[in-house]
């Protein structure tokens, strides 16, 4: 019964057993078992999700084989490990991912027709884990799979948490939110390691005393204990048997705590400490590019980082190797400053806890942390209050003290008398209150830093980092973002996959450079044809998708014009918006001009704090109310809000792209991924010169990316100059129109409140300068309207945009922070029981 070999059509191949053989066969044998014992059903009476669940374990199975064979084979050869400690994973559905880097979605599509149900509909069911708010988690996700892929070995730690990002529902034309709650039906792709568990103290105080060898010791008291028991997700590569464990810590109480207080008869006190202790990842803060300087943030953060460095250090001793080789066994990178308390945890650790010297320690840490900066916006620098970060981690606040003591005494006879540089580079701000810089401590206790565009990293030691690249340049490199290709054009795009696939093989899919063999078909008619045909098809898969959901009915054969990312004033919606609202009056003022119809689809989440975002998205439903229903427009424009942004929907939604929107004010954002995931499925970009823009286009080249706006340096030099934005609004005809309309209720029912303070901060700060760069982006937008007419030289663009996306494949992101930074080789992996 376990060991039988297949009737099909090799006769050669095992099926080793129900739980890893690959064939069509072993496949519904496996499904149908997990129907019956893991979900207690028999084909009959077995629902959807019961479906979903038997198929899902049946790919679980698969993985786990290639995870221990995985890890058996990195504990034999002592290898390197890449650690990403990362606060957020926007990881997205598992199954058809799974299924691709299996290399079995064909035999699973026809396992399951011969059960008699869908693949697509079974699939459709999973539950996304959004355990992110966007890009910086996106980019978590996107490492990990090519990490496995490039057969590093490698783990990622970050945070269980119950609740990812809010589901958005737009009622009345603005964002509600509705709490995440993923695992209510269970979570197959993870297994929970209760064995695995450490404790983490909060809050107290810090005893001092000298023990018997006159050492100088510190006893930390905590007013409260945690335990982190390890959730671990596999990440399998795109067919290789590397398999890596992605590492999630969920909070609880400790065992010995409930003890105590039930003893004491203390149990209202019980149950609420209890709650306390769940509580620390309950929830993933729904803020991107902002702090809120919470107490459970900072906790958060503790938390997750203690656990994966206490998990950390026990595999490396485990290993037989000496505490301080630590940092021979682990490359750790931080993913931005949120896990950038692991360099004085550290510290703590081999301190306190592994009787270290600090001289000693210290050079472990240092070789240990490398640090990713993912923004420039001042608003997003994290900063603790001293005494509030004191009241949580009393005994880190004193460890941080000491090595900003150390680092500035150096500094001191560096810089002599420089107090400027000084206090910049201290850890610790002074003001009305102190504060605690969480850059600063990641870039001391790091031995390298980067940026994540060149232009991103080039404005970091010209501003925010610009004295730490003074004092350590040695330390400072580029690492361009990318984005795994499995997912966002195998998976996303399957029709365009097997159309590249026809034409130059399947090798691009790891190796995207390869795409550039599909430059000698970009002028060739027929092959031009059968790509807008593929483009076509997705524009009415996503058209439906839309009327399903808002109700509006838009036309494939329009121009798709895609703004999908968070509502940020920096990203500039609103000039899509002013833009938007222009077409609409020239079609008012003039019915029966020729002008090429356009769908403006947008797509985003807000934080639900923030106020200016969230009044965007009602702007742009209203812009939506009155442009939808009014025959004089006559179809030829349509503005659709999608709701509730995730992967899941931007899977959907980067195929039927022809214009990708990344408008953003020069300088502000940091990369962007969205734009090369759209670059990537064909869309053609209109951009300023930010983040990773400015790379896409040069290797796309100028004639095929839609430029506009100010550089960074020009907005710099505006702002010095005292940038007036109620100059604009007065000197331009249409954009004093457009305006004009919001402020007088035009778009709200005569409304001329609602967007007051929209208004107003526009023409009177305009903060990210959106009425400087109104008329060159109009402008543009004419010339991307013209471009459109002629379908053969549209899909020559879109087919070179492309073939030369080759750079921004994550595998190349990976490939760079494993040579520069971590210094580690792949290991490929020999499936255990595989001759
Ligand atoms: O430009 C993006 C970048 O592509 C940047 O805004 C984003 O990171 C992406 C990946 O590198 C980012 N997110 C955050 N900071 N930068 C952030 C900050 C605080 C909380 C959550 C996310």
């Amino acid at each position: 019964e376990e060991k039988e070999t297949v009737k099909s059509e090799n006769k050669e191949v095992l099926i080793q057993d129900a739980r890893t053989g690959l064939t069509v066969e072993a496949l519904k044998k496996a499904i149908l078992n997990n129907l019956f014992y893991v979900q207690g059903k028999y084909p009959e009476i077995a629902t959807r999700n019961d479906y979903y669940m038997a198929l899902s374990f049946a790919v679980r199975d698969r993985l786990l084989q290639r995870w221990t064979s995985s890890v058996k084979q990195y504990l034999e050869g002592k290898n390197r490990v890449v650690s990403y400690l990362s606060a957020e994973y926007l990881l997205g559905p598992h199954l058809a991912n799974n299924l691709i880097n299996l290399g079995i979605y064909k035999e699973m599509e026809q396992a399951t027709q011969e059960l008699g149900v869908n693949l697509q509909w079974l699939i459709d069911k999973e539950v996304e884990p959004g355990l992110g708010n966007g890009g910086l988690g996106r980019l978590a996700a996107c490492y990990m799979d090519s990490l496995a892929t490039l057969e590093v070995p490698a783990i990622g730690y970050g945070i269980r948490y119950q609740f990812g990002i809010f589901e958005q529902d737009i009622r009345d034309g603005w964002q509600v939110e509705d709490t995440d709650n993923w695992l209510r039906r269970g979570n197959p792709w993870e297994i929970a390691r209760r064995e695995l568990n450490y404790e983490v103290k909060l809050g107290g105080y810090v005893q001092h005393y000298m023990d018997r060898d006159g050492r100088y010791r510190s006893n930390w008291m905590p007013e409260l204990t945690v335990k982190g028991v390890a959730y671990d997700t596999p990440i399998l590569g795109y067919k290789v048997n590397t398999c890596n464990a992605l590492r999630l810590w969920k909070s609880e109480a400790p065992k010995s705590f409930d003890f105590q207080s039930f003893n004491s008869g203390d149990y209202n006190h019980a149950v609420n400490q209890k709650i306390i202790c769940e509580n620390i990842s309950k929830v993933l803060y729904p803020n991107d590019e902002t702090i809120s300087g919470k107490i459970l943030r900072l906790q958060q953060q503790y938390f997750f980082v203690s656990c994966s460095l206490q998990d950390m250090i026990g595999i490396h001793l485990r290993q037989g190797e000496k505490i301080e080789d630590f940092n021979v066994t682990f490359a750790v990178q931080l993913n931005d400053t949120h896990p950038a308390i692991a360099i004085a945890e550290m510290m703590r650790l081999l301190l306190d806890e592994h009787d270290l010297e600090w001289v000693d320690a210290w050079r472990v840490t240092t070789r240990t942390f490398a640090y990713t900066n993912h923004t420039l916006l001042p608003e997003a620098l994290e900063t603790w209050d001293l005494e509030l970060f004191g009241s949580v981690l009393p005994r880190h606040l004193e460890l941080i003290y000491e090595i900003n003591k150390r680092f500035l005494d150096e500094v001191t006879i560096k810089v002599y008398g420089d107090h400027q540089k000084i206090s910049s580079l201290s850890i610790i701000g002074e003001g009305p209150r102190k504060f605690i810089k969480m850059a600063n401590l990641a870039c001391v206790g790091s031995f390298a830093i980067n940026g994540v565009a060149a232009l991103h990293s080039d404005l970091l030691k010209k501003t925010v980092l610009k004295d730490w690249y003074a004092y350590s340049p040695e330390k400072f490199s580029n690492k361009t973002n990318g984005v795994t290709p499995r997912r966002w054009m195998v998976l996303s795009n399957p029709k365009l996959t097997a159309l590249i696939s026809e034409k130059i093989g399947e090798n691009w899919i790891k190796h995207l450079d390869e795409l550039k063999n599909l430059e000698q078909y970009a002028d060739d008619p027929e092959f031009q044809k059968s790509w807008m045909q593929v483009k076509l098809e997705m524009k009415q898969e996503l058209a439906k998708r839309i009327l399903g959901k808002t109700g509006v009915k838009v036309d494939p054969e329009s121009m798709f014009d895609i703004q999908v990312k968070r509502i940020h004033e920096y990203k500039r919606q609103h000039l899509n918006v002013l833009h938007l609202i222009t077409l609409y009056n020239r079609l008012k003022q003039n019915p029966k001009m020729d002008m090429v119809p356009r769908t403006f689809i947008f797509a985003g989440k807000a934080a639900p704090g923030y106020k200016m975002a969230k009044l965007i998205i009602k702007l742009i439903t209203s812009v939506g109310d009155l442009v939808n229903n009014d025959p004089d427009v006559n179809h030829r424009l349509k503005v659709v809000f999608y709701p509730n942004y995730n992967v899941t929907n931007a899977q959907r939604i980067y195929p039927a792209a022809d214009l990708s929107e990344q408008i953003s004010t020069a300088g502000k954002e940091a990369s962007g991924t969205g734009n090369m995931k759209l670059s990537m499925n064909g869309a053609l970009t209109i951009g300023t010169l930010d983040g990773a823009n400015v790379e896409i286009r040069e290797v796309v080249g100028e004639e095929n990316f839609f430029l506009f706006g100010l550089t960074a340096e020009e907005v710099t030099q505006k702002r010095n100059e005292g940038y007036d934005p109620y100059t604009y609004y007065k000197s331009n005809k249409e954009l004093k129109l457009a305006i004009d309309q919001i402020a007088s209720g035009y778009f709200s029912h005569l409304d001329d409140k609602i967007f007051k303070d929209l208004v107003n901060n526009l023409i009177y700060h305009d903060p990210f300068l959106v009425l400087a760069d109104y008329e060159s982006y109009v402008a543009c937008q004419d010339k991307v309207s013209e471009a459109f007419r002629d379908k053969a030289a549209w899909a020559r663009m879109s087919i070179l945009n492309t073939a030369r996306m080759g750079k921004f494949s994550s595998d190349r992101s990976i490939r760079e922070y494993c040579d520069d930074i971590w210094k580690v080789k792949s290991v490929p992996v020999h499936l255990n029981g595989d001759s």
